[in-house]
């Protein structure tokens, strides 16, 4: 089978959009060369520089892997052509994406990364490297100097391995080289993202030279965004079925939902492309969507995940067939509610009807163990947040607390037939240890997880109006399972 290329394009069946043309020069170097990225910010470029009639214009993409040659050996062979799919139930649409034209992995191509991010011509740096990847703390997002990515690089920046170490490097040379700067784009699942990453890279930089700090801050944007489209990992029968369907091999397609969402900080020191004709909103604060998003959506998928997961369902749309879960869902994204300040713009029933409806489509295989990963990352900005301004109004925290013993049962690393489970976190290590050593006592188990101050901090941990429902519910789960636990839930007023 012939593979996926730029001399193939014509090749293509008629019902699959291809990109007339493409950009022609880098303006924009991603880090973290995942699904996320090729799936919404590479689409949403590819559409904003069509429909400003500008397809060539200087916004090309350079995709860099920072850990894995996987990603770039994949598309560096098609060209940086891949197909992007959109699965619903009544249809599937499949479009070449065209802006992504370098495809780079750290590990072996360091010169021409370093080179690409000091280019005067890169006017932007973004990321989706997940929520891992900063180097923070989750709990308090400072920059955490002992982290196992960061230490290296804070005691020797000519080879960083880390986005944070790579920015900050690649600034300080274009300060001391043409003096350009250009914007940081955060576009991963953290709360206020830009503030956020602009912290971690300005403490960096401290620590490295005052001199550079200084510019940073004074010359670098760090604009917040939120980011919405459900992106599965692609699998070996996505890659077969899209073969098939365009009568050639694309090794790196995509599969996502017809949704999509970017709301931008209008924030940018050295252009951008006009994303805005692509349907991104362009606002002043992103803060209401983000915390929208952060909590209702991204609150709900981890109480699915775990809590769907423990009761034996592979995927999210096979949880969302359940109505005892999607009456938890609602009740959990009422419990949220009052913690939001809504957009003028959103009409908040609707949007918590449709999450009900994204999660629910069949055609979109998306694995509850993949949104149970990184936990500890997660969890924070999901549940905890909302959680302290529940209690803080004297508002209940029921459906929020079993989300987070629901996190507990699951990190304690047996499934209810009892089977290992295969946790994949930072911390995993850390949670094998407690779960070994506090192994038939939930209470126990609760007191130990929530004594991790990464994640819970220091005041959730002292407060009973938190604690007590958890372990509540941790038993619950342990003793009756979580499909009885969450029918137990839903009897609560
Ligand atoms: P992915 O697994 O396809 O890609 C993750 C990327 O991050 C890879 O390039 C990987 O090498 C890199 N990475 C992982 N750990 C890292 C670390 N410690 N340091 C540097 N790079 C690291 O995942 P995907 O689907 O692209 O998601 C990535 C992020 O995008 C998510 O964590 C989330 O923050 C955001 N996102 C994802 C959505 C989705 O539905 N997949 C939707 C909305 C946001
Ligand atoms: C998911 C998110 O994997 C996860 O943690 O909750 O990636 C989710 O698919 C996106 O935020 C949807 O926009």
């Amino acid at each position: 089978m012939i593979r996926l290329a730029e001399t193939e394009l014509d090749a293509l069946p008629p019902g699959v959009a291809v990109p007339a043309a493409r950009p022609a020069a880098i303006g924009i170097v991603h880090l973290g060369l995942g699904a996320f990225h090729r799936a919404h910010q590479v689409e949403f470029t590819d559409d904003a520089l069509r429909l400003a009639g500008t397809p060539t214009a200087p916004w090309g993409i350079c995709g860099v892997s920072l850990r894995t040659a996987g990603a770039r050996d994949k598309l560096v062979a098609q060209d940086g052509l891949y197909t992007l799919v959109r699965r619903e139930a009544r249809g599937v649409e499949r479009r070449v994406l065209g802006s992504l034209r370098e495809a780079r992995f750290l590990g072996d191509e360091r010169h021409e990364v370093h080179a690409r991010l000091a280019a005067p011509e890169t006017a932007i740096v973004s990321l989706t490297i997940t929520e891992k990847g900063y180097g923070h703390d989750p709990a308090t997002g400072r920059l955490d100097p002992a982290h196992p990515e960061l230490a290296p690089d804070l005691a020797d920046l000519e080879r960083p391995r880390s986005a944070v170490g790579l920015i900050v490097a690649s600034l300080d040379a274009r300060r001391l080289s043409h003096g350009r700067p250009y914007t940081v784009l955060c576009c991963d699942n953290l709360p206020h993202n830009g503030a956020l990453v602009r912290g971690l890279v300005l403490d960096f930089a401290q620590r490295r030279d005052a001199a550079l700090a200084a510019w940073i801050e004074r010359h670098v944007a760090f604009p917040s965004t939120m980011v919405d489209r459900i992106v599965p990992a692609t699998t070996p029968a996505d890659v077969e079925e899209n073969d098939r369907a365009i009568g050639m091999h694309d090794a790196a397609v995509v599969v996502c939902e017809p949704f999509r969402q970017w709301v931008i900080e209008d924030a940018f020191v050295a252009g951008r492309p006009p994303w805005e004709l692509a349907g991104a909103e362009m606002v002043g604060d992103v803060a209401p969507f983000e915390t929208m998003k952060l909590r209702l959506l991204n609150g709900s998928h981890s109480a699915f995940a775990y809590l769907g997961f423990l009761a034996g369902h592979e995927f999210v749309y096979q949880v969302a067939a359940q109505p005892e879960f999607v009456a938890y869902m609602r009740a959990l994204m009422a419990e949220a509610a009052p913690t939001l300040r809504v957009p003028a713009s959103v009409d908040l029933v609707a949007y918590r009807a449709a999450l009900v409806e994204r999660f629910g489509n069949p055609a979109l295989p998306h694995r509850t163990k993949q949104i149970a990963m990184d936990g500890s990352q997660k969890l924070p900005q999901r549940l905890l947040g909302t959680i302290r301004e529940n209690l803080a109004a004297g508002r209940p925290v029921t459906r929020l607390a079993l989300a987070v013993a629901a996190w507990m049962r699951y990190v304690a690393g047996v499934d209810e037939h009892g089977a290992p489970i295969d946790v994949a976190d930072p911390l995993k290590t850390e949670f094998a240890a407690i779960a070994q050593r506090h192994r038939g006592d939930a209470r126990a188990l609760r007191d130990a997880l929530l004594g991790l101050r990464a994640v819970f901090g220091d005041d959730l941990p002292r407060d009973p109006r938190f604690t007590e429902p958890v372990g509540t519910w941790l038993e619950q789960l342990f003793r009756d399972g979580a499909a009885r636990t969450v029918a137990v839930c839903n009897q609560r007023k």
